[in-house]
């Protein structure tokens, strides 16, 4: 059923594996549903919308569990019937698709029907994760780096380079250029590019956008120069407000990497798990900065991506 006075909205979130989306859509519902925490958009109804998957994320988060990895068997639609203070309702659409899939992008060039249609048009929500931006490799370190241990050029080298192996930010300027152009997507998009776990970010005391420059200057560049329309704000979100406890199927994971090296691994706890679980309102976990300026509210970035 279609309500003539709502606004549709779709967005897009993007970012490779393990860049904090599962864990921000989660942060986001509890969000809209907290009454005691301020934010400019919050939970309208229900409508014809399937909760199950955002209830199901949300009790991960309050339990301050990390989230498993989104499966590849397909995109999970994620729908909000959100209403803003002057009582204008909207219902933001931003699937949850496997970061898998947006690496295959890159390093398969391939793309599925219901992904491509997401990217096909709308503005984007960018999540990478600020603890695990790969950085380029200069030459000069490299040399640097030789000199003092005394190795050789080929024992410092990869043998067989994959894909993979490319900076963070090599990725991600491929990713928003194939959704800029034919026959993915379109140009002139508006794009919130979101650091998460910016908790462990922020050590370095840089501004999101100081952090962006510093550590992915090709995607800043890329992102300032207009080439393909877009216009960007660069946020530091932690969805989480801190490191919570690890879950069985990444521990598994950990395990079969790590065979060899070490016995069964026990699940990681997280170094902020106990303290996050004893705030009186789990809402005020959640940290958004944008320049100097931080607050909760994960729906500021998604008002400024509709207007
Ligand atoms: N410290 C910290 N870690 C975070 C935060 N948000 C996400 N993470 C961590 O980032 C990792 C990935 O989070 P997910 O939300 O599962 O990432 P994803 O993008 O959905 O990953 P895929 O499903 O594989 O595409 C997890 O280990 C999280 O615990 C945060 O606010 N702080
Ligand atoms: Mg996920």
């Amino acid at each position: 059923m279609t309500d003539d006075s709502r606004l549709d909205v779709s967005i897009s979130i993007i970012g490779l594996p393990g860049s904090g989306k599962t864990t921000f859509l989660a942060a986001l519902w509890e969000l809209v549903n907290e009454a005691r925490v301020a934010k400019a958009l919050r939970f309208h109804s229900i409508g014809s919308n399937d909760q199950t998957y955002l209830r199901k994320i949300l009790k991960v988060w309050r339990r301050a569990t990390e989230q498993r990895r989104t499966r590849t068997t397909g995109i999970t639609a994620v729908r909000m019937n959100l209403q803003n203070d002057a009582g204008a309702v909207v219902q933001i659409e931003m699937p949850d698709a496997p970061g898998e899939d947006f690496r295959s992008m890159w390093e398969d060039r391939a793309l599925g029907r219901v992904l491509g249609e997401s990217l096909a048009s709308g503005n984007i929500v960018l999540l990478l994760n600020g603890d695990q931006v790969k950085a380029p490799d200069w030459v000069t370190e490299r040399s640097a780096q030789r000199r003092a241990t005394g190795r050789q050029k080929a024992d410092l080298l990869p043998r067989d380079w994959e894909p993979r192996f490319a900076p963070t930010q090599v990725q991600l300027v491929d990713l928003l250029q194939m959704i800029s152009h034919a026959p993915v997507g379109g140009a002139g998009r508006k794009i919130a590019v979101m650091i998460s776990a910016w908790d462990k970010a922020e050590g370095e005391g840089l501004t999101p956008h100081a952090f962006l420059i510093s550590k992915l200057p090709l995607l800043a560049q890329y992102l300032e120069a207009g080439r393909d329309g877009w216009t960007s704000r660069v946020y530091g979100v932690s969805a989480q407000g801190g490191e919570y406890d690890g879950n069985e199927e990444n521990a598994e994971r950990r395990d079969d990497e790590e065979a060899e090296a070490k016995p069964k691994a026990k699940l990681k706890k997280g170094r902020d798990a106990d303290r996050l679980r004893d705030v009186d309102v789990p809402a005020d976990r959640i940290r958004l900065v944008f320049g100097n300026q931080e607050s909760k509210d994960l729906t500021e970035p998604l008002l400024w991506l509709m207007d």
